[in-house]
């Protein structure tokens, strides 16, 4: 069988690549300004479609979201069918495919590798797609629509929908009718799944105060309004930034974003929050969390990533301990090089500890590896991973008392609770819950797990960003050439200092992160390498483009 290339080119040809531009598929699949991915979209159908078919039809995802970028941004991703970003090779052939400049230049691309790859093209291809609220969002499914229809697979849309509800989406349908049935394969299904496991994990426990929780004027806002209807009174939430229509709104002043790189409360929530009460916010697509609260002079503090996986680890651990599975059941942590210099002295004295490039598919990897996988990044994104063979004993293990059985039950529903194909701002933010209201803590004890090493982010915007390149999990650069020594100098200076500088995947910028033992320090810190940084790429010192972010 070969491809129907008179029906591609047809098609392809009402989609043609803009001349000037090149797309590269990143860390978070294609991203740039909504107005011109169309013919990104068109090719990213028939790409999906060609990963299905070498997957023997099983099904695969797509998300149209530019996630906490700016209104005007969007882009897509592929999901593989467990459910887990798109194996790695395949970025590759993305990227090719998206810069063919013709529709005929395009086809040959594609016969090129239908050939290499031995895909076999009489298999049937099967996708499901979504995509957030931004508003350049229904004319780009249409563009990938097309792409389904040229290479004649079956497409399945499931709307306006979460990025991580996307991801299950995906692994619900592939595993349906096996032993490793996921859920049920709609939203319905996500919705019921969650609220069953929450209720069970809050069962008896006194229930907490309100949290408010920022939406960031997304799709989170659309599934933070059904689960509220599942959740009846076992926890109460509050929803704000839930505009999903007025134009300009999307991740503005609010989101997790926000929160993470301003270290400041969304201005909207000003008057909303009170001392004490607890506050999270999710990012544009709600695969990205943030936890708060102001204490009793009203001053902010962020829970972050980090803090999230010291709590939720430490509950786990618990756990397992009290099911008298210590010896079996390994627990685990993975993190960026952004993770706080707190944190990990902290998780380091209990867990393992594994540190990776930044990039959810990293982190995803090396979680995998341990029996439980506890992985966040700083900025929010995480979840936690239970392997099958964890799943199993969780499910097999004859308790010997009634509390190691209690416990148990506990772990079970937690595999349940959790969306372990992705980060989760809506399962993430249950199972904090969860946590807090088994341990009876407020924010502030919480908080109070470790201390922040103060820190600074900032960004150089630089011409070539591909001359930075890095080693040891992104904490060392090794190109351009004598730099990284520099920073060592001047790191030394400083009381628990500690600096790194990585390319971005998702931008033409070079981020610097700075922290010491005290914020002016930091700052300082962060300031003077990112000059270090303006130094090697040169350039106008009146127009030094650093900027906080
Ligand atoms: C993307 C990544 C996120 C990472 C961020 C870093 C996924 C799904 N998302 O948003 O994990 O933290 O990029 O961006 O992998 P940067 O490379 O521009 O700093
Ligand atoms: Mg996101």
């Amino acid at each position: 069988m070969s491809l129907p290339v008179e029906l591609i080119r047809k098609l392809a040809d009402q989609h043609p690549k803009p001349a000037s531009l090149r797309f590269q598929y990143g860390t978070a699949g294609f991203r740039t300004l909504g107005t011109v991915l169309d013919s990104v979209m068109f090719r990213v159908g028939i790409l999906a479609a060609l990963r299905s078919k070498r997957l023997d039809g099983k099904t695969i995802g797509v998300m149209v979201t530019a996630s906490h970028n700016p209104e005007a941004d969007n882009g897509v991703k592929l999901v593989d069918p467990r459910g887990e970003m798109l194996e790695a090779a395949w970025e590759g052939h993305a990227t090719i495919l998206a810069n063919a400049p013709s529709s005929d230049s395009f086809i040959d691309a594609l016969q090129i590798l239908v050939k290499n790859l031995k895909i076999d093209l009489s298999k049937p291809a099967r996708i499901i797609y979504a995509r957030d609220t931004r508003p350049s969002g229904g004319a780009l499914v249409s563009a990938l629509e097309d792409g389904i229809k040229a290479i004649g697979a079956e497409g399945r849309n499931a709307g306006v929908t979460t990025t991580p509800i996307l991801h299950y989406l995906v692994r619900a349908i592939n595993t349906k009718g096996t032993k490793d049935e996921y859920g049920e394969d709609s939203e319905e299904g996500y919705m019921k799944k969650l609220s069953t496991a929450f209720k069970k994990l809050v069962a008896g426990k006194p229930s907490s105060p309100p949290l408010i929780v920022d939406c960031a004027n997304g799709v989170g806002a659309q599934a933070i309004a059904e689960i509220i209807q599942y959740l009846g009174d076992t926890l109460q939430l509050i929803p704000h930034n839930t505009d999903t229509t007025t134009p300009g709104v999307l991740n503005h002043a609010s989101g997790a974003d926000f929160v993470k790189t301003t270290q400041k409360l969304p201005p909207s929530l000003a008057s909303v929050l009170k001392p004490g009460q607890r506050g999270c916010s999710f990012d544009g697509d709600a695969d990205r969390l943030m936890y708060y609260y102001l204490d009793d002079r009203g001053q902010f503090h962020m829970l972050d990533g980090d803090k999230i996986a010291a709590l939720v680890a430490a509950f786990i651990v618990e756990l397992v301990k009290a099911a008298g599975l210590e010896e079996i059941v390994r627990v685990g942590i993975v993190q960026t090089a952004y993770a706080n210099g707190g944190s990990t002295k902290y998780l380091a004295s209990r867990l393992p500890v594994r540190c990776v490039p930044t990039g959810v598919k990293h982190l995803h990897h090396a979680a995998e590896k341990y029996d439980v996988g506890v992985y966040f990044e700083a900025n929010g994104h995480g979840t936690v991973l239970f392997s099958p063979e964890t799943d199993e004993i969780f499910r097999t293990h004859q308790p010997s008392t009634p509390a190691q059985s209690t416990a148990l039950n506990h772990l079970l529903n937690l595999t349940q609770l959790i969306n372990q194909t992705v980060g989760d701002a809506l399962s993430d933010m249950l199972l904090v819950e969860v946590v807090l209201a088994h341990k009876s803590y407020s924010g502030a004890e919480w908080d109070s797990l470790y201390v922040d090493l103060p820190n600074r982010l900032v960004k150089v915007v630089v011409v070539d960003r591909n001359i930075f390149r890095t080693e040891d999990a992104e904490r060392r650069l090794v190109s351009p050439p004598g730099l990284q020594a520099k920073i060592d100098e001047l790191v030394r200076r400083y009381e628990a200092g500690r600096a790194f500088v990585r390319p971005s995947g998702t931008e033409d910028v070079v981020r610097v992160y700075a922290e010491a033992m005290l914020r002016p320090q930091a700052d300082e810190l962060a300031y003077r390498v990112a000059g270090l940084v303006y130094d090697e790429v040169g350039g106008d010192p009146a127009k030094r483009p650093v900027e906080f972010l």
